[in-house]
């Protein structure tokens, strides 16, 4: 399993549960200084990425791009895939697909979290999670050419009521016709809504394509009360080659957590 952290660009998500806030080029190299194998980046548009010399830093870093979120589409523009308006719907695939192909060119995958929205008095529920199946389609398939997949998050049910386990995330992958979809586990949401976080990863399996590792109170792993022997026992019996990626409150400061995830992912996977 292979470390990385995030780093926001987003004003508008300050207080958001990410690492690093301090520009790219800063973020990166820190990460690369503390032993970081990637990033994963959350920006507000693919113009934010300099996209001419990100690949530069991440070379001079000495770290891969694991991800880009999509979730300033929400945040910042608004946009969500089960939106009750077709123009909407369409703006939101559009603004998702350009993550896709930014993410693609380096090789790295793109997510879908807040993206995802929810049902509501305009959108029943099965039009909802239809919607969202059919944009996972046309990102699966449009990820395909960059052979990476596209991940799909669940979220607690405070953020979504499309997916909100794993179990529900698989029966909607399986529904699908395109098999480059995975799921993204983020214990933070997992803590909330599984019976048992070690059983539901087992039962993610094949699927589970990227995980966020934060603790139960989504500080810093080692900061919360989670019980991370039986979960890092789980994904080595489904064999997760992915990230275990920090995607947590920058406490005490994003430094400290950026160091403190470093020291537990050593101490949590040191056999690997
Ligand atoms: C949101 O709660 C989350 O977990 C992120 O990964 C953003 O999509
Ligand atoms: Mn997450």
């Amino acid at each position: 399993m292979k470390s990385c952290i995030t780093i926001s660009l987003v004003e508008e998500a300050r207080g958001g549960p990410f690492v690093l806030w301090d520009g790219l080029e800063k973020s990166i190299a820190f990460a690369g200084e503390l032993g970081y194998d990637a990033v994963e980046i959350f920006a507000p548009s693919v113009e934010a990425l300099q996209l001419d010399s990100l690949g530069a830093m991440l070379d001079a870093a000495g770290v891969s791009l694991a991800a880009l979120g999509t979730g300033a589409g929400w945040v910042k523009h608004r946009l969500q895939l089960a939106d009750a308006d077709a123009q909407k719907r369409q703006d939101a695939q559009a603004f998702v697909r350009t993550i896709i192909d930014a993410a693609g060119g380096l090789g790295a995958m793109a997510i879908i979290g807040s993206m995802q929205g929810r049902s509501d008095a305009d959108v029943d529920a099965a039009t909802a999670r239809g919607y969202l199946a059919e944009a996972l389609e046309d990102g699966g398939a449009h990820a395909s050419q960059y052979k990476v997949p596209l991940i799909y998050e669940p979220l607690n049910r405070y953020e979504t009521n499309q997916c909100c386990t794993v179990a529900d995330g698989v029966e909607l992958l399986q529904s699908l016709s395109t098999d480059n979809v995975k799921l993204l586990c983020d214990l933070f949401h997992m803590n909330i809504e599984e019976t048992d976080i070690a059983a539901a990863l087992r039962q993610g399996g094949k699927f589970v394509g990227h995980v966020h590792f934060v603790d139960s109170n989504r500080q810093p792993v080692g900061c919360g009360q989670m019980q991370y022997g039986p979960i890092i026992q789980a994904l080595r019996e489904i064999d997760y080659q992915g990230y275990l990626c920090a995607e947590a409150f920058p406490l005490p400061d994003p430094h400290e957590a950026a160091r403190q995830t470093m020291r537990a992912y050593r101490y949590w996977t040191q056999t690997d």
